[in-house]
């Protein structure tokens, strides 16, 4: 189901359980250190307006930029929910994968991954888009978001979502 509307407010957005609100995170670079943080795609804050509201992240310019989340635990996985920015810079936002690890990353890398989804094409500007696994629910417990090309990376917020809201599986 795809599914995108836009959010004007730099405040928490509520809605069913989301698995990687302020989980732990981290990303490849961060263009500025008191902005940018990996931590401001989880902070419960949607809103694509990144000057006004600082709660989305942004990498350097570089090869494959990623941005991934350690939920704490394992967990079925079937919906990543990703807010982009707003503005002209939107359009960075494309040819990206989404994928899943019971393992982790190893310098990066994901070890075993399993694809959740992919885009190539820009997505819409300020938007909050629903992608959904395409090959059902997937194990795991890192997620990561990587740009296939030469590029920054901004993610204003990701939310996680899977079919057993809440319910782990050791
Ligand atoms: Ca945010």
């Amino acid at each position: 189901m795809l599914a995108w509307l836009n959010i004007g407010f730099c405040k928490p957005g509520g809605g069913q359980l989301n698995l990687a609100l302020h989980k732990q995170s981290s990303q490849t670079s961060t263009w500025s250190s008191g902005r940018a943080q990996a931590s401001s795609a989880v902070d419960g804050i949607r809103t694509g307006e990144y000057y006004s509201c600082d709660s989305c992240t942004h990498t350097h310019a570089e090869n494959n930029p990623w941005w991934m989340v350690d939920l704490g635990q394992h967990f079925l996985i079937n919906e990543v929910v990703i807010s982009n920015r707003n503005g002209i810079n939107s359009r960075r936002l494309r040819n990206f994968k989404i994928e899943i690890s019971e393992h982790g990353s190893l310098n990066g890398t994901m070890v075993n991954p399993i694809l959740c989804a992919e885009r190539s094409d820009p997505q819409p500007g300020g938007s909050t888009v629903s992608y959904p696994c395409t090959s059902g629910a997937v194990q795991g417990r890192y997620l990561q978001i990587r740009l296939m090309y030469y590029e920054i990376l901004t993610l204003c917020e990701v939310q996680v979502f899977g079919p057993y809201y809440g319910m782990n599986f050791p």
